[in-house]
C-alpha cells in the first residue's frame, strides 16, 4: 500500500506540485517540472525494462539437465542500429527540451524589469530595494515581490565571505552568491504566497549557521501592499536609536554575536562598551564609537584578542545608510551592561 502511494506521488501532478516540489509558482517551474518529470519516467521505464528483462532471462536460460549450452551470436545489425538509434533519438528529445527551458530560465525578458541587490553573508540574506516606486534604500530579511512583475538580482557575497547559494524551491531557481562577484537571476512569481511566505534557503555549505539561512519570500497582489511590506520590514527610521540597534542586531550580527556574554563565533557585546579592548597583537584600543565603526566596516584592522586572523566577520556596509545603522548598534552596545 505504501508502495502504491509512493508510486503515486511520482507523478507529474501539475501546479499543485508533487511529492518533489511545492506548487509552481513562477513562469520557469512548470517548464522545470516537465523536464524533471520526463528524465525521470526515462529513467524508471528503462530501468524497469532491462532489469525485468534480465531477470526474465536469467530463468528462461538458466542451467537445467536436458539443455544444452547456445552458441553465443556475435552480430545482429538491426539489433544493435535500434538500440543506438531509439536512446539518441530520446536524448535528442531531452536535449532539445532542457535547452529549451534553460534558455527560458537564463534570459531575463524585454519588459520593465525591476532589479534589486542580495547580498548573502555568513549568516543572513539582505535585499536591497532603493529607487522608484519606494523611495528612499531598505535593507530587508525577505524577499518581498508583486505577482506577475519580472525581477533582476543581482547577488552577491562580501570579498572575504564563502560561497553561497539562493534557492526558492517554489519558483525553481537558485543560483550562486560569490564572494567579490556579481551574478544575476531572473524571476517572475505568478502566485500569491501563503501567508507565511514561501521557504528561501542557502543551498551551499557555508559553515557553521549554514542551517539558519533561510528566509521566507512574500509575493503581493499590489504595488501598494509590496511597499508596505518592505518598509514593514526593512524600515529602520521610525524606531528610536536603541531599538533600532536592537533590530540590526536581530538581523545582521546575532548569528555570531550573543549580548548575554555567552561565547560566539565573535565575542559577545555584553558589557564591552566603554571598556579596555585587549586586541590579538598584544596592544590595547578604547572600545568606543572608532573602535566598533572600524570593526565593522574593516574586521580585520584589529583582532579582538583570543581571535584569529583574517576575522570571521566580513565587512558590513549599509552605504548612504551607514550613519542610521551605525548610530543604533552604538546606542545598543551602551545599553548592554
Ligand atoms: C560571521 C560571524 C560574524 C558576524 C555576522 C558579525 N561578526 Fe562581528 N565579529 C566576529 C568575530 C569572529 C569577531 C572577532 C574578530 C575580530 O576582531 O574581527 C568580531 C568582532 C566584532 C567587533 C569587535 C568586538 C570586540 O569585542 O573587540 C565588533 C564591534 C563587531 N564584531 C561588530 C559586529 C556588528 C555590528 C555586526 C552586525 C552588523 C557583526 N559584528 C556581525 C564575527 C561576526
Ligand atoms: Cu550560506
Amino acid at each position: 500500500m505504501i508502495f502504491v502511494q509512493g508510486l503515486s506521488n511520482l507523478l507529474p501532478l501539475g501546479r499543485a506540485g508533487s511529492f518533489w516540489f511545492p506548487p509552481q509558482s513562477s513562469s520557469v517551474a512548470a517548464g522545470h517540472d516537465f523536464v524533471y518529470d520526463l528524465v525521470l519516467w526515462l529513467c524508471i521505464i528503462f530501468f524497469v525494462a532491462i532489469c525485468g528483462a534480465t531477470l526474465y532471462f536469467m530463468v528462461k536460460y538458466r542451467k537445467r539437465p536436458g539443455h544444452k549450452e547456445e552458441i553465443t551470436s556475435t552480430h545482429n545489425t538491426k539489433l544493435e542500429v535500434t538500440w543506438s538509434l531509439v536512446p539518441l533519438a530520446l536524448l535528442m528529445v531531452v536535449f532539445f527540451i532542457s535547452t529549451y527551458w534553460y534558455l527560458e530560465m537564463v534570459t531575463p525578458p524585454e519588459d520593465d524589469i525591476y532589479e534589486l541587490n542580495v547580498t548573502a553573508q555568513k549568516w543572513r540574506w539582505t535585499f536591497k530595494y532603493s529607487g522608484e516606486p519606494i523611495g528612499g534604500t531598505y535593507f530587508c530579511k525577505e524577499l518581498h515581490l508583486i505577482k506577475g512583475q519580472a525581477y533582476q538580482a543581482v547577488m552577491t557575497a562580501p570579498d572575504n565571505d564563502v560561497l553561497h547559494s539562493m534557492f526558492i524551491p517554489a519558483f525553481r531557481i537558485k543560483q550562486d552568491c560569490v564572494p567579490g562577484r556579481y551574478n544575476r537571476l531572473w524571476f517572475r512569481p505568478i502566485e500569491l504566497s501563503p501567508p507565511e511566505g514561501f521557504d528561501l534557503f542557502c543551498t551551499e555549505y557555508c559553515g557553521d549557521s549554514h542551517s539558519r539561512m533561510i528566509t521566507k519570500v512574500h509575493v503581493y497582489e499590489t504595488e501598494a501592499e509590496w511597499i508596505a511590506g518592505i518598509k514593514k520590514d526593512g524600515d529602520l527610521k521610525g524606531l528610536n536609536p536603541e531599538d533600532r540597534g536592537k533590530a540590526i542586531h536581530a538581523q545582521f550580527c546575532s548569528t555570531c554575536h550573543t549580548v548575554d556574554g555567552k561565547a560566539g563565533t565573535g565575542p559577545s557585546w555584553q558589557g564591552m562598551w566603554g571598556t579596555e579592548r585587549k586586541l590579538a597583537d598584544g596592544s590595547v584600543m578604547p572600545y568606543d564609537e572608532n573602535y566598533v565603526r572600524k570593526s565593522v566596516l574593516e574586521p580585520n584592522a584589529h583582532i579582538a584578542e583570543g581571535f584569529a586572523k583574517p576575522s570571521a566577520m566580513t565587512p558590513f556596509d549599509w552605504g548612504t545608510e551607514n550613519e542610521l545603522y551605525f548610530d543604533g548598534i552604538i546606542a545598543y552596545m551602551k545599553t548592554l551592561k
